[in-house]
């Protein structure tokens, strides 16, 4: 398709207020009669056609105003229609085969039940309409089917009838009375099961609550319905939010491209962000169902009742709806062990990105396939600006914003501009200069100089936003950074203050200092920025040891750790100088290890190693091999300098017995993060511990835990706890899932046999997204794997993208990023990796989705 730009966006000719959608369901043929009324838009240019978007459909039958029409022709895919009146009504009747649909987009079959995915462009798959989410319409839907394949018949809205047909068929009528764009229309049909709550809402309506899955799965839905319940209180009192219909349905699919749909009064979700339970999802996937619950919830107002003008503005709704679930979680769990998390997700996908050739705003300017913007820019980057907002007006005032902006553009599609302005009026803001983040892609770089003279402290900042494709030369933007200045003889700070970066260079003066401070600076992660600092090491140990700001105090050890690897990976670093550097980090692990301040929640984090993505990231050219050397070669020698206290650690936690409770959860962390470090530095002691954990485990995370690091070590062990682990959830496909990518992520030298092994096994399918990200994804972001010297591993991904492009593009151009980090990566791989992109690109009948990635990772 051609390139679609944000500057060519024009208000659609016509409205459609009403759309009447009849369906005859059946898993392989459902027809669709559709009826909408039409009317001239006065707001945009005339036109004496309507041109309605079809994608691998054809029109059975066209009436307009009930006559018989010949009168349109295709243009493309899309459906031309002359009409010369103000005001029709269009009929028109299609046909689509759901079991087909292996691009799950639009209406599909999953596992005997028929569902559907419209956003971001699958409505045109169902019929003829005009697909755009600045098309507001009220949906009546009727659909009818046979009673004993689905039983269950839901769309959005309210149910206003239902009744038995003839010949074992029955039929629901529902009805929305919220005017939606065509992407949150959803359906389902199906044989399922409800696990049913209410919720009474704050002006007292009372909301029932259905989480409808596949019969067996229910008793795994009860943290889910918590999480909405959490979600729905949490609303109200954060963000005055309510919801607006009284019914709230979700649904849960085992085959879905994303994470879950917030189909108005009708959720769609994976099964992965739906069901657990303590014997089958860890802690994190726990941590997960509740964040995407929220998320989707959130978006009743985020995204559906102010959706977006175009889907240049994604981010209006998606940055705003991450900010506001991590928010949710923040307040549900740990607020610093959230907020490092969510960092350190930002700086594995999203900076990455910022620094390929995928760069872009979070507002982009132009697209080919919208389904390849749905990045970790527009959702967390997205989020991080809007966060930024918050900190700058501070919590009242924002909320007052976001008072203003839900008032104001209640019921309409709005733009990232109209958020920025009531930003602006309600909280009383200038963002003038602050709108650069949406336009300007990249990450900033910000360098940091201390100085001090007479009783001043004087901190220099400079920044600098790197060139990204199609944006040479970048203006300065606003940097808010939070900062503390440190005695270092009482290791105290006089208070924390906000400092904002607006030029090039700056520096800020602050008085009464008596010596040289210790500069903590973007506590909290204030901007989502690349800090480079002067500091010593003593000064890292320092703030390591002492900042009262938990995230400042992770970066410390963070900066510590990454310093140190990147000299080493360098090869510049004398034996003497590398010891030394060791020496520091195992003494600020050790303090890590014995500060009884912390707890375990927060210790697991702060024991985390930076990933081998975010190191080769903080380098220009990065060689994986030895990033993965000299990372594990530094895990190993803090393992064995405290080996004693990690066995200790994994005993102490080890006797806390099972809980979903802070502290039961910390000790599970911790307890995996000790074999971890042991597995490094003692393999032998590592394994038995491993095994016994697995062998005793009454849960999924301590399970999980113990069978990664087995996965790493060869053995019988090894072996034994792979056959037991597949033996005992065999059946269970999200626990399957885990068996998958444990292996393909794991750092056994032989894991790319492993995948390849695992790529013919019985329970392998290219049909299942769950399935394919598990194996292949799980390989593609494991470094260790994917960057074989040989160039086996890109091989591997580019195959696979070839045979699953056909099947399901979408899924597939997401592959495609690895491979397009070749230029910052060394000449010898990079090479192997461009070759690769090249043969995709070369490749016959690839999907537009894969061939934009492809295309602009070699432009
Ligand atoms: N808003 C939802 C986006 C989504 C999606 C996009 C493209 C293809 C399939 C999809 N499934 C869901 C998800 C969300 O952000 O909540
Ligand atoms: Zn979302």
């Amino acid at each position: 398709p051609a390139t679609i730009r944000r500057e060519d966006y024009r208000p659609y000719p016509w409205l459609v207020p009403d759309v009447a959608l009849d369906f005859d369901l059946g898993l392989e043929a459902t027809r669709i009669t559709a009826r909408l009324t039409v009317a001239r838009n006065a707001e945009a240019d005339a036109s004496d056609t309507i041109r309605l978007n079809g994608d691998d459909i054809e029109p059975l039958s066209i009436k307009v105003d009930g006559e018989v029409s010949n009168d349109w022709h295709m243009d493309g895919s899309d459906l031309i229609l002359p009409l010369s009146g103000d005001a029709h009504e269009i009929e028109i009747a299609t046909a689509i085969d759901p079991s087909a649909n292996t691009k799950l987009m639009g209406l599909f079959a999953s596992n005997g039940m028929l569902c559907t995915q419209c956003e971001a462009e699958g409505f045109r798959r169902i019929t003829f309409f005009p697909d755009r989410p600045d098309v507001l319409s009220t949906y009546r839907v009727r659909m009818s089917g046979p009673k004993a394949q689905f039983p269950v018949l839901l769309s959005n809205g309210n149910l206003e009838a239902q009744g038995d047909g003839e010949e074992g068929t029955h039929w629901a009528q529902w009805h929305d009375p919220w005017p939606k764009p065509s992407y949150l229309f959803a359906l389902v049909a199906g044989d399922l099961v409800a696990n049913s709550d209410s919720f009474t809402t704050m002006s007292g309506r009372e909301v029932a609550l259905n989480i409808w899955v596949r019969e067996g799965d229910e008793n795994r839905t009860g943290h889910a319905m918590e999480s909405l319940k959490r979600s729905m209180r949490w609303d109200e009192q954060t963000f005055g939010r309510e919801y607006d219909l009284n019914l709230y349905n979700i649904v849960a699919v085992s085959d879905f491209n994303m994470g879950a749909m917030e189909n108005k009064g009708l959720n769609v979700f994976n099964t992965k962000y739906v069901l657990a339970d303590a014997e089958t999802a860890t802690d994190g996937d726990f941590d997960g169902v509740e964040g995407v619950i929220a998320h989707e919830y959130f978006h009743n107002w985020s995204g559906n009742r102010i959706t977006c003008r175009d889907w240049f503005q994604l981010s209006l709704k998606e940055g705003f709806t991450v900010l506001r679930d991590q928010l949710f979680s923040q307040d549900m769990g740990s607020e610093p062990v959230k907020r490092i998390e969510d960092v350190r997700i930002l700086r594995g996908a999203q900076f990455p990105e910022d620094s390929g050739p995928l760069a872009h705003p979070i507002r982009p300017d132009s697209y080919r396939e919208i389904s390849n913007f749905y990045t970790a820019t527009v959702y967390n980057k997205g989020a991080e600006v809007i966060r930024m907002m918050r900190t700058m007006a501070g919590g009242d005032a924002f909320r007052k914003g976001t008072d203003l902006y839900f008032d104001r553009h209640d019921g309409e599609a709005a733009t990232c501009e109209d958020f920025v302005t009531a930003m602006e009026d309600g909280a009383g803001l200038d963002l003038t200069q602050f709108r650069l983040w949406y336009s300007q892609a990249g990450t900033p770089k910000i360098g940091v100089r201390m100085e001090h003279r007479g009783d001043r402290a004087i901190l220099h900042l400079k920044q600098d936003v790197p060139p990204t494709p199609g944006q040479p030369d970048k203006a300065p933007m606003p940097i808010p950074l939070r900062i503390a200045l440190f005695d270092r003889e009482s290791g105290q700070h006089d208070g924390e203050q906000l400092v904002t970066l607006t030029k090039a260079q700056e520096s800020f003066s602050f008085d009464s200092i008596s010596s040289l401070p210790v500069l903590s600076i973007n506590r909290g992660f204030s901007a989502p920025v690349t800090i480079e600092r002067e500091i010593s090491q003593d000064d890292l140990v320092f703030l390591a040891a002492h900042d009262d700001d938990p995230f400042a105090r992770y970066e410390a050890l963070q900066d510590l750790v990454v310093s140190h690897l990147k000299a080493a990976v360098s090869g510049q670093l004398e034996e003497a100088a590398k010891r030394d550097g060791e020496e520091a980090i195992t003494s600020a692990f050790a303090s890590v290890l014995a500060d009884d301040s912390l707890d375990e929640l927060m210790r697991g984090e702060l024991l985390v190693l930076p990933s081998e993505t975010y190191l080769a990231e903080t380098m220009l050219v990065a060689d994986p091999a030895a990033i993965h050397s000299e990372r594990q070669a530094l895990r190993g020698a803090i393992a064995r300098a405290l080996e004693s206290e990690f066995l200790n650690l994994h005993e102490r936690a080890g006797a806390v017995p099972f809980g979903m409770d802070a502290a039961a959860k910390g000790a599970r962390k911790v307890k995996t993060q000790a074999l971890i470090y042991l597995a490094a530095g003692n393999p032998d002691v590592a394994r038995r511990r491993a095994w016994s954990q697995y062998e005793q485990a009454d849960n999924m995370t301590d399970r999980q835990g113990a069978l990664m690091v087995l996965c790493g070590l060869s053995g019988i062990e090894r072996t034994n706890a792979l056959i037991d682990f597949y033996n005992r959830f065999q059946g269970n496909p999200l626990v399957i899932d885990k068996w998958f990518a444990l292996q393909a992520s794991s750092m056994h030298p032989a894991a790319l046999e492993h995948v390849k092994a695992l790529a013919d096994h019985q329970d392998f399918t290219l049909k299942n997204p769950n399935r394919v990200r598990s194996l292949y994804m799980a390989m593609a972001y494991s470094p260790h794997a994917f960057h074989a010297a040989d160039g086996e591993g890109y091989r591997m991904i580019a195959d696979l993208i070839l045979a699953l492009d056909p099947i399901n593009p979408q899924t597939a151009s997401r592959f495609v990023p690895p491979l397009g980090r070749w230029r910052r990566i060394e000449p010898k791989r990079s090479a192997l990796m461009k070759e690769q992109l090249e043969r995709l690109a070369a490749a016959p009948g690839l999907s537009s989705d894969t061939h934009e990635q492809v295309s602009r990772s070699l432009g």
